[in-house]
This record gives C-alpha cells, sequence and structure tokens, in this order.
C-alpha cells in the first residue's frame, strides 16, 4: 500500500497548503484505502485566490486572444503527455473502469483546451446595420469566475469551464469535489509545468459549505460556474443572485430513454444498457427510466438484463472491466436506500440490487450490480428521484401521448434520448419533450458546438461553443451614428 498524497492548493502560481491546517481524508473507493489528504480551506484561503486572480486579470485579459489560445494549446498537449497518468488517478479516484477513463474523461479533457483554443481564435462579433448608424459586438471577459465541479467526470467538467473562461480572458478560481480531487491537482501541476502565466488558474480544494460556498459569497467573483446537485444549486443560486453574478447551472437530472416498437431492437437494446451504466449510472445524461413501448415490452426487459448481465463488474484499473466502484460509501449507502425504497414501492428487481461478491482488496470497495427494476409506478419516489447509480426502472406504455406524459411527468428536464425508426416521430416527439438535449437512436454522441444544459430543475444556462464563449464574456454594443 502506497503512502497517502498530500495535495495542496495553487495560488497564484505556488503551491501551498490551507490556512486552517487540516486536511480531509480521500478514500479510493474500489479498496477503502486512504489516497490522499486534501486541504481543507476556508474563507481566508479562497480569499488568497481571489486576490491573485484579480492581480492576474489585469495582464490576462489584456492579452491578444491568439495568445491566451496558444497557452490553451500547451495545456492540452501537456495532459496528451500524461494521458496514461491522469487516467489512471481518474480511476483510481473515482472508482470508474481505466477504460472509461482512458478513452472518454481524459481525451476528452484535452479535446475540451484545443476546442475552446480553436473557436475563440474562429470566434467573430455581430454587426447590426440600421438606417443611419451602425452597431457592433464587442465581447469583454467578465473578471474572476468561480467555477465549482462535481465528483462524476472530475477533470472533464473541469476543464469544459477551464478552457472558455481562460480563452474569454477571464481569470479562475476553481475547487473542485472534495470526494475526487486528485485530476484538478494534477491540471493545477500541468499549468505549472508549461509555465502559465500565475494567477490565471487557481485551484482551492475543501469542502463544499466552506470553500465552495466562500467562492460564490465573494463579492470579487463575478460569474459563477457550477455543476452539481439540484439542492446545491439551488444554494448556489440564492446566495450569488442578490449580487446578480453571471450564473450557469447544470444541476440533476431523471432522463428517459424511451423505446418505440419500431426501432431497431439490438440498437436499442445496447444504446438503453448504456445510458443505464456508463460510469456506474453516475453521470447527469444517464437515462435511468427507460419506457418501452407495450408489444415489445417483455421480449426488451429480457434482452436488456441479458446484455447488462454480461458487463464485468469489478476492479476498475483491469482493462476489461465495464462497471467499476461506486463514487464512495455514503453514495452506495444512498444508491441503495433506493433500491429498498423500489422494493417497498412494489417493484421486482429483475437483476441486481446487491453487492458483487469481490475477492481481495476490493472486497470491501463501492460496489453494486448494475440494477434493473420492472413493475414500478412511473409515478413513484424511485422512478422520479434522481438515484445517481447503477438502477433503471423500465416501464411500458401504449400509445405516444403517454410516453410523452411519462417523459416529462418529473421535475428535472436535463436530456432524454428516443429510438424510433419512423421519422416524423422522431421530430415531433423530439420537440414535445421537455429537455435541454435530445438524441434520436443514440445517446452521449456530443458535438461540442452544441448547446449543453438543462430545463426545470436540471439547470439555468447553455455551455457549449459559441454558448460558453456568451457565458463567460460580457456583451457590449457600441452604436456609430453614421
Ligand atoms: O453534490 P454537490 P454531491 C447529484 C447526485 C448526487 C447529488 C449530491 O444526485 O447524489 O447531486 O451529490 C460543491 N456552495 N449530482 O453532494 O454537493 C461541492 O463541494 C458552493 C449531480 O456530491 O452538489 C462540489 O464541489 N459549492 C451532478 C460541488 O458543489 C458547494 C454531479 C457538487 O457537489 C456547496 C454530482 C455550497 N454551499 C452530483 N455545497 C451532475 N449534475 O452531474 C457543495 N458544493
Amino acid at each position: 500500500m502506497s503512502e497517502p498524497i498530500i495535495l495542496h492548493n495553487y495560488v497564484g502560481g505556488e503551491f501551498i497548503a490551507p490556512s486552517t491546517g487540516l486536511y480531509l481524508e480521500n478514500p479510493e473507493p474500489a479498496v477503502g484505502t486512504v489516497l490522499s489528504h486534501v486541504p481543507k480551506s476556508a474563507a481566508e484561503d479562497v480569499k488568497a485566490a481571489v486576490d491573485a486572480a484579480k492581480t492576474a486579470f489585469v495582464d490576462w485579459s489584456a492579452r491578444p486572444y491568439t495568445e491566451r489560445a496558444d497557452w490553451l494549446d500547451k495545456v492540452a498537449n501537456r495532459l496528451e503527455e500524461r494521458l496514461d497518468e491522469l487516467a489512471l488517478m481518474e480511476s483510481r479516484d473515482t472508482g470508474k473502469p481505466i477504460k472509461l477513463a482512458k478513452t472518454i474523461d481524459i481525451p476528452r479533457s484535452i479535446s475540451n483546451f484545443r476546442f475552446f483554443a480553436g473557436a475563440v481564435r474562429h470566434d467573430a462579433t455581430e454587426c447590426h446595420n440600421m438606417a443611419g448608424a451602425i452597431n457592433y459586438t464587442l465581447r469583454k471577459p467578465v473578471g474572476v469566475a468561480g467555477l465549482i465541479t462535481p465528483w462524476n467526470l472530475p477533470l472533464y467538467l473541469l476543464s469544459w469551464k477551464v478552457a472558455p473562461a481562460l480563452a474569454m480572458g477571464n481569470t479562475i478560481v476553481a475547487k473542485p469535489s472534495e470526494v475526487t480531487p486528485m485530476t484538478a491537482a494534477l491540471l493545477a501541476d500541468v499549468f505549472h509545468e508549461v509555465g502559465a502565466p500565475a494567477g490565471i488558474f487557481n485551484l482551492v480544494h475543501g469542502l463544499g459549505g466552506d470553500a465552495g460556498q466562500a467562492i460564490v459569497e465573494h463579492p470579487d467573483v463575478k460569474l459563477v460556474s457550477f455543476t452539481g446537485g439540484t439542492a446545491t444549486g439551488r444554494r448556489v443560486a440564492a446566495t450569488a443572485a442578490p449580487m446578480f453574478k453571471k450564473l450557469s447551472l447544470e444541476l440533476g437530472g431523471k432522463n428517459p430513454t424511451v423505446i418505440f416498437a419500431d426501432a431497431d431492437f439490438d440498437d436499442a437494446v445496447q444504446g438503453a444498457a448504456r445510458a443505464g451504466f456508463a460510469n456506474q449510472g453516475q453521470i447527469c445524461l444517464c437515462g435511468s427510466r427507460i419506457l418501452v413501448e407495450r408489444p415489445i415490452y417483455d421480449k426488451f426487459v429480457d434482452a436488456l438484463v441479458k446484455q447488462v448481465a454480461s458487463l464485468k463488474v469489478g476492479n476498475p484499473s483491469d482493462p476489461d472491466t465495464d462497471v467499476g466502484s461506486l463514487v464512495s460509501l455514503p453514495h452506495r449507502e444512498k444508491v441503495e436506500s433506493y433500491v429498498a425504497l423500489a422494493k417497498e414501492e412494489g417493484g421486482t428487481i429483475a437483476l441486481g440490487g446487491m453487492r458483487p461478491e469481490l475477492d481481495g482488496e476490493h472486497a470491501n470497495g463501492a460496489f453494486l450490480l448494475p440494477t434493473i427494476v420492472t413493475g414500478l409506478d412511473a409515478n413513484c419516489r424511485t422512478s422520479t428521484e434522481e438515484i445517481f447509480g447503477p438502477v433503471v426502472t423500465v416501464h411500458p406504455f401504449d400509445t405516444e401521448e403517454e410516453a410523452l406524459a411519462i417523459a416529462n411527468g418529473v421535475q428535472y428536464g436535463l436530456a432524454a434520448s428516443v429510438w424510433t425508426s419512423d421519422l416524423k416521430r422522431a421530430h415531433r416527439f423530439s420537440a414535445a419533450l421537455d429537455s435541454g438535449m435530445v438524441w434520436v437512436n443514440t445517446w452521449l454522441l456530443r458535438d461540442l458546438r452544441v448547446p449543453f444544459g438543462g430545463m426545470k430543475d436540471s439547470g439555468v444556462g447553455r455551455e457549449g461553443g459559441k454558448y460558453s464563449l456568451g457565458f463567460f464574456s460580457e456583451a457590449r454594443n457600441v452604436c456609430i451614428k453614421l
């Protein structure tokens, strides 16, 4: 067993200890041993980071966009050189399969830097001609950006915010989840290695209620981009709104996967399994409510059970593993409480519902078998509340109207996937869904230019492509009388 790694905050280009002198233990969820000691930072640490970011802003915001884009490319290149190390750390910190970290999480993080370097190089602003005058739009950096990220896709989601924030000339105070701080720490290391200007990227570790809250409260943080749970998002909004901060909230989901009888059956089974169980069901976009048209319902459930039962559960470091451990033991308890609730509510556990029996160091990891529940009312708590784990419920429907009512009958509205070979229905149904994003005959196929975000309790605002460039800047109109 190796010694725990001691993490530092990164402020003004220096790695420093928290002012409190206190550290949190960060366990490796698949084995239960302590992976690192994480600074338990306080408002004082956030203040130092904001001061550093404010100082750096003067110079950074004045640099040409081409230079800022070049820095993003340097960060991307160095991340790429360290891909294996980053992937292993992401897998150990979260419990996710190394296969996923290596092919999705880290490559996407690298792409995020390259994409926003390209986006800002090719960006153009608008011009509105009118009688006797011309208007043009300038985009100014906002200032110090507070970026708060969750534990499910640590570097992937952090880089999705860091890259556009810097591209548009802002400087950053970031706080990763205290549950998964490792790759954010490595990102700070990369900024340091490439010699990025001191203070443009500051990292403060710690608890949400301490360091996170202090970032949102700080009057000099002019913009907050938050991804996390809906309850926390509500608190962030309540704190930030009276100060009129720019705010982007990407929150929870309870996303429907809607399968019509005319869909390509095998594709739909594969798609529903992937949408339900990728990253152990811990992606805000995961499809945890599977609605199936009645004529194919029984056949579909059988095929889904067979498909999901074939997934290999266990050691995240094994390259063949499909399903790793959940992010923590407390999170597994939360997910298991929903399995118990599903039974109370009259559901049948068609697959899983318990912990796998694993040997050796994984015997006490936070594992849970992929779980499929049938026979539940579509309106019960298990079917409508966000579980954020490897648990899906499957429900039959008879008509398109009924499928739509079930799909839209929750407080969330983040993503949906629809499986059908009827083109007209695909368009009609996609337009009627209360959902920020709809995939048809696929799931999580991402183009980084498209708007990303949710409606209802799934959040406020959109990020991605020009939406991110817009959010991370202030638009100013200049009207010239001719
Ligand atoms: O998230 P939190 P948690 C959902 C999922 C999960 C639930 C709770 O259902 O079970 O949310 O997860 C920081 N001010 N999602 O508790 O608390 C916190 O330190 C400022 C969906 O882990 O929302 C972390 O960095 N920041 C989701 C970040 O907020 C605060 C991904 C997210 O943590 C804060 C994760 C405060 N007062 C969970 N309190 C998704 N949409 O992808 C906490 N934080």
